[in-house]
């Protein structure tokens, strides 16, 4: 018999991802999707797979839904992606953020020890919980200390000691992936790199004279989230329950970005790129470098994109939707 696989915040960029990744394991999966009055909405990153999968409607925030949900499946594995994710909207909506990312992941992990304590728990926390802290070698790694400096770092602080706790006082298989910044084309277009592609590529058509940002000097350690995926599921099926970063190992500014997406084009950024202080984040995390060697080591993980590849895609999928064209990611 197969195994059943509970995704929260299926609809998202890693929840879709991830759910075509254990289907082509072979698996069932199960994904939760929160109530959209366009329900066009709920399911445009899962039209490849729609009639694949089963969906079921929750929230983190409702207990009864977890609960009924977790009875019902009864799944071999969870992965808790569901998150008010956007590091920005977290400043303005820091209480509902707090609610989801770090009480909702403790509704869920309540659900689990009592309805299906022999799953196995993934949790997405993620580099933003180092916030300040740089390890003399310039990485960050799993033993760096935590110094969030966002509403949003700070939650997953919450939820990453959370499941560690858990995993401890309960012995549970509960385990975090701590992920650096990954990207796509299904990445929503007001995180950085998508809104840098989709500007870019309406300029190069012609559709868009100037591109509004933010901090042009931050770092990012960028990769794909189709390889991050894999790795969440390397990490949730290891025989021993532990903690992993997952990073491509490079940084590259928003500056080298822009660069890079407008030179794709053969675009100059400085013709068009623009730096209003309405994007800059009360408080910034200046560099994210992630030290991946555990997880490369241990369950033989790396990512195939290189940070070129993914720009590069993202830029000719663009390309296509902005002419009204299929693109098939
Ligand atoms: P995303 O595209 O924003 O997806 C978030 C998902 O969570 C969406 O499906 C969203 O549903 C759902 N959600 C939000 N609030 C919910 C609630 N109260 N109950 C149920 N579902 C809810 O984010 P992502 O990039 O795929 O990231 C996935 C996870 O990894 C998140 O936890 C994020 O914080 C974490 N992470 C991401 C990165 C990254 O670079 N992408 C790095 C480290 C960690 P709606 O579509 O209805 O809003
Ligand atoms: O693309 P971003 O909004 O991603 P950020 O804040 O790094 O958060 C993402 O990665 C985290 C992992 O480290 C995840 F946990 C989180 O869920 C999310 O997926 O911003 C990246 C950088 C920042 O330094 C920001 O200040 O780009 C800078 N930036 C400059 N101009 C901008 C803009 N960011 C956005 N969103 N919009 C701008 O106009």
């Amino acid at each position: 018999m197969s195994k059943a696989a509970f995704i929260t915040g299926i609809s998202g960029q890693d929840g879709s991802y991830l759910a075509e990744y254990l289907l082509s394991l072979n698996m069932e999966v199960h994904g939760m999707i929160r109530r959209n009055s366009t329900p066009e909405n709920q399911s445009s990153r899962l039209k490849k797979i729609y009639n694949k999968i089963h969906s079921h409607y929750g929230d983190l925030l409702d207990q009864t839904s977890i609960e009924k949900l977790l009875t019902e499946i009864k799944p071999d594995e969870i992965y808790n992606l569901a998150a008010q994710s956007h590091v920005r909207i977290s400043f303005d909506i820091p209480q509902f953020t707090a609610q989801t990312n770090a009480i909702g992941t403790l509704n869920i992990l309540e659900a689990y020890k009592r309805i299906c304590p022999s799953a196995k728990f993934y949790q997405a926390s993620s580099s933003e919980m180092f916030g300040l802290t740089i390890e003399e070698d310039g990485f960050q790694r799993e033993t760096t200390i935590m110094n969030p400096v966002s509403p949003y770092g700070i939650s997953k602080v919450f939820a990453y000691n959370a499941v560690r706790h858990y995993r401890r006082a309960y012995n549970l298989h509960a385990v975090n992936g701590i992920l650096f910044n990954h990207e796509s084309a299904r990445r929503g277009s007001n995180f950085v790199t998508n809104k840098v592609v989709k500007a870019a590529c309406s300029i190069k058509l012609g559709l868009q004279d100037k591109l509004e940002i933010g901090n042009l000097d931050s770092y990012r350690d960028w990769g794909h989230s189709k390889d991050y995926v894999k790795a969440m599921y390397l990490i949730n099926n290891h025989n021993i329950a532990d903690d992993f970063v997952v990073s491509t190992m490079e940084t590259h500014s928003v500056r080298e970005m822009c660069n890079t997406v407008f030179s794709y084009l053969d675009l100059d950024y400085k013709d068009y790129v623009i730096q209003n202080d309405k994007y800059l984040r009360p408080e910034e995390l200046p560099y994210l470098k992630g030290d991946s060697t555990k997880i490369r080591k241990t369950l033989g993980w790396k990512p195939e994109y290189t940070f070129e590849m993914l720009m590069h895609e993202m830029v000719d999928h663009w390309m296509l939707v902005l002419q009204g064209k299929e693109s098939n990611l």
